[in-house]
């Protein structure tokens, strides 16, 4: 609580969406009812502004659209029709099923569905870990996000936060590498626009003009899928025209001779074929990237979701160390820098309650799961967190698999949305301003405490409530099942640790957010935390194959023996692009990527009046000369599909993205769409080369006009 003045009480918090800003928020609170939010003036990174999204939080916590009760369904599935039951009648209904199934099938017929809903310490990503694996529930494999493209950064760099964004001002070139900054990451801007005041060059490579592209000095309109090569192709003029930072490869990294042959196969001129991308530019940003320093790249997400993403950003991952940005301030590579935060999520998710050889089943492909053969079969889903209906591949099989009569499905949810209306049970949860929270940051590096501003309106309550009140009916009799709030917020940082040195919770109570200790030039005398120690261009834990991921994804053994992964990195083509796929190409001849949308956080804000007003209804963006070729106008309305699925949207004929690629947002809610589908009734759910995440951008389709 930072004061009281009159009737008003401002209390600090936090965002606790699915973003890198993590901004730090002030809640303004007036007899019981919050009044207004803002962003917390004090934070150097969120520097007091909050994005458009989350301005209007309050309308998000007060919506008349919020579950506030436990409800059973009495439609039938997936007709969103409940009634309104208790929390006793709700969790007696769950824990009795749950035995039955048990009794019958074995606990491993239960399977847990969570993301990133709330990404607080104490609310999100592991806070039902431990009540399943005691249970002895499958174990959901969490890959939706950032688990290509961390593998990659572990296997080069390890677990090292990297650039702090904090310093981006001191940079004098800056790459965002499929970033789309000023609608996913909109605190960095202000950085950047910093560091181009003091003279540096920004550069945006990504398939589509985004808002991003148009403010660049240099936007690269590169084939989607083929960033590997082109990160060798720039790696090959740097080592041939002798741009590397020799002292810096000579004692700071291993593999150079092999990562010299392996790029040795990229001249200019083929990554020019292959990317789409004249080898006259190539060579130009080689140069101006080398001897521009300190130079950084910014990578965003979205290159981990093509076939051969992760080992892309592998070789995206060894220029840095080539050219010797590291040795400055500024410069470098900003990926995700959550390495550092002292977490001790064992402490929340508990793996010594997993037996040896539980199932493990990845969330990407629940419509497979639930559809398919499982021995045991899936006969209960617990989803909280997330919305794989409209987030996961695969839609139509998602939505097969909800409409199963023989499945019980509970749902703990803030909104009806289009995953909640397949529940059986649905549970209300709390919003931000109604739970105490610690939050971690994948965009900054600072520690931010969230207070319960208000008391949980109607019966919700926050998800580590739910999971006390689940294994108590359970009978579950550990202490970690019994921790109140405020003693988990104590055990689930590493409070001793030098990162947290001179910070505790009286400061964050007081400040509410503090700095992590940490260096701001990490690299400068290489000094990775790799086995090596040094930056890794051929990377040991791939040769060991036996890497195992931090506990952030349990169960995700990225490295099993006999699983080949190439120790350098390569290019691998996309599965689906018309010149790797040519017998495809006949049906299906266009990419489709799907962006994130500005106005939503995924499918968070799709469903309120002012979100989807200012985002406006879902279009295709469609190339002029393809759209030509269909005979397709603006406005029209088309159908985007392939052999998974369909769906309908206006189509928007423009330039912004490339011949043979089509961009539809993400994010919106299928029942709130034409013909009930959104854009992952299109997309791939077969795995990428690294982190067991979906390649959904790699998916060709054919688009026809709807008449
Ligand atoms: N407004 C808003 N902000 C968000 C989110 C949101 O939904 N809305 N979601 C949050 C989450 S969960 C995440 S993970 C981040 C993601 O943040 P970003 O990674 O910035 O977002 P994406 O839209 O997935 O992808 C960024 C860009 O990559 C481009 N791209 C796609 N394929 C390729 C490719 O093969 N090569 C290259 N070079 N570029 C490619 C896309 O055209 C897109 O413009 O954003 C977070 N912030
Ligand atoms: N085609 C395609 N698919 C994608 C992507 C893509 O780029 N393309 N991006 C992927 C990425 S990067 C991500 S991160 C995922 C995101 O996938 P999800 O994590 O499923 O995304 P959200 O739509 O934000 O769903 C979160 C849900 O949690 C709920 N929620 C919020 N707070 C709480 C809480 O405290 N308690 C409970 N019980 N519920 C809460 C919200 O209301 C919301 O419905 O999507 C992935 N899917
Ligand atoms: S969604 Fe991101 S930018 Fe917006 S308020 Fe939350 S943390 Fe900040
Ligand atoms: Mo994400």
């Amino acid at each position: 609580m930072v004061s009281t003045v009159g009737e008003k009480t401002v209390v600090l918090g936090a965002c606790p969406h699915d973003c890198p800003d993590t901004c730090a928020m002030l809640i303004t609170v007036e007899n019981g009812q919050a009044t207004s939010v803002s962003g917390n003036p004090d934070h150097p990174f969120t520097r007091g502004t909050l994005c458009g999204k989350v301005s209007d939080y309050l309308d998000r916590v007060y919506s008349p659209d919020r579950v506030l009760y436990p409800m059973r369904r009495v439609g039938p599935k997936g007709s969103g029709q409940f009634e309104r039951i208790s929390w006793d009648a709700a969790l007696d209904e769950i824990t009795s099923r749950f035995q039955e199934i048990i009794a019958e099938y074995g606990a491993e017929a239960i399977l847990p569905c969570s993301y990133l809903g709330h990404e607080g310490l104490l609310n999100g990503l592991t806070v039902g870990d431990a009540f399943f694996n005691r249970l002895g529930a499958s174990i959901s494999e969490r890959t939706f996000c950032i688990s290509g493209t961390s593998t990659a950064w572990l296997m080069t760099y390890g677990a090292t936060h990297g650039t702090d964004p904090d310093t981006f001002s001191h940079s004098k070139y800056i790459i965002l590498w499929g970033c789309n900054v000023l609608s996913t990451n909109v605190h960095l801007w202000p950085f950047i626009k910093e560091a181009r005041q003091n003279g540096a060059k920004l550069v945006v490579i990504d398939p589509v003009r985004t808002k991003t592209a148009t403010q660049a000095d240099w936007h690269i309109p590169i084939r989607p899928g083929t960033d590997g090569a082109f990160a060798l192709g720039l790696m090959h003029v740097i080592i041939n025209e002798n741009l590397i930072d020799a002292d810096y490869v000579e004692n700071y990294t291993v593999g150079f001779a092999e990562l010299k042959e392996r790029v040795s196969e990229f001249p200019p001129e083929r990554v020019a074929e292959i990317t789409g991308i004249p080898a006259g530019d190539i060579v130009t940003l080689a140069r101006e990237y080398a001897t521009t320093q300190p130079s950084v790249i910014r990578l965003g997400v979205a290159l981990e979701k093509q076939a051969g993403g992760g080992q892309g950003i592998r070789a995206i991952c060894c220029l840095p160390a080539l050219v010797g940005a590291w040795r400055h301030l500024g410069g470098g590579m900003l990926q995700a820098p959550m390495w550092p935060f002292p977490i001790r999520w064992e402490v929340v998710h508990r793996p010594e309650f997993i037996k040896a050889g539980t199932r493990v089943v990845n969330q990407w492909q629940i419509g497979q799961t639930l559809t398919g053969e499982m021995n045991p079969p899936i006969k209960a889903l617990f989803v909280y967190n997330c919305n794989p209906v409209t987030q996961a591949a695969e839609q139509d099989k998602i939505v097969a698999g909800l409409s199963r009569e023989d499945l019980f499905t509970v749902v703990s949810e803030q909104f009806m949305t289009d995953t909640a209306d397949y529940a059986d049970i649905l549970l209300p949860a709390t919003t931000q301003v109604e739970n105490l929270d610690l939050m971690f940051s994948w965009g900054h590096t600072y520690v931010t405490l969230n207070m319960p501003a208000i008391a949980p309106l109607g019966e919700a309550i926050p998800n580590i409530e739910l999971f006390r009140r689940l294994a108590t009916r359970m009978g579950f009799e550990e202490e970690c099942f019994k921790l109140s709030d405020e003693q988990m917020a104590m055990e689930v940082l590493d409070w001793s640790a030098p990162a947290l040195d001179g910070i505790d919770m009286d400061l964050l109570k007081t400040k509410g957010f503090a700095k992590l200790k940490i260096d701001l030039v990490p690299h400068a005398a290489g000094n990775f935390p790799t086995p090596s120690g040094k930056c890794e261009f051929l990377s040991s834990m791939a040769v060991d194959s036996n890497y195992v991921l931090p506990a952030f994804r349990q169960g995700c053994e990225e490295f099993q023996p006999g699983m080949p992964v190439d120790p350098l990195p390569t290019y691998t083509p996309q599965r689906e692009s018309p010149i790797s796929n040519p017998t495809l190409k006949e049906r299906y001849p266009l990419s489709l990527l799907s962006a994130k949308p500005h106005q939503f956080i995924n499918s968070c804000f799709a469903n309120l009046p002012k979100h989807r007003k200012l985002q406006r209804e879902p279009r295709v963006i469609v190339h002029p000369s393809d759209a030509a070729a269909r005979g397709i106008v603006e406005g029209q309305l088309v159908k985007v599909f392939n052999d998974r699925g369909a769906f309908q949207v206006p189509a928007h004929v423009s330039d912004i993205t490339r011949p043979g690629v089509v961009v539809a947002p993400l994010g919106y809610w299928r029942k709130l769409s034409h013909a009930a589908n959104t854009v992952n009734a299109a997309t791939s759910s077969a795995f990428a080369d690294l982190g067991r995440v979906a390649a959904v951008g790699d998916s060709l389709v054919e688009v026809v006009s709807v008449n």
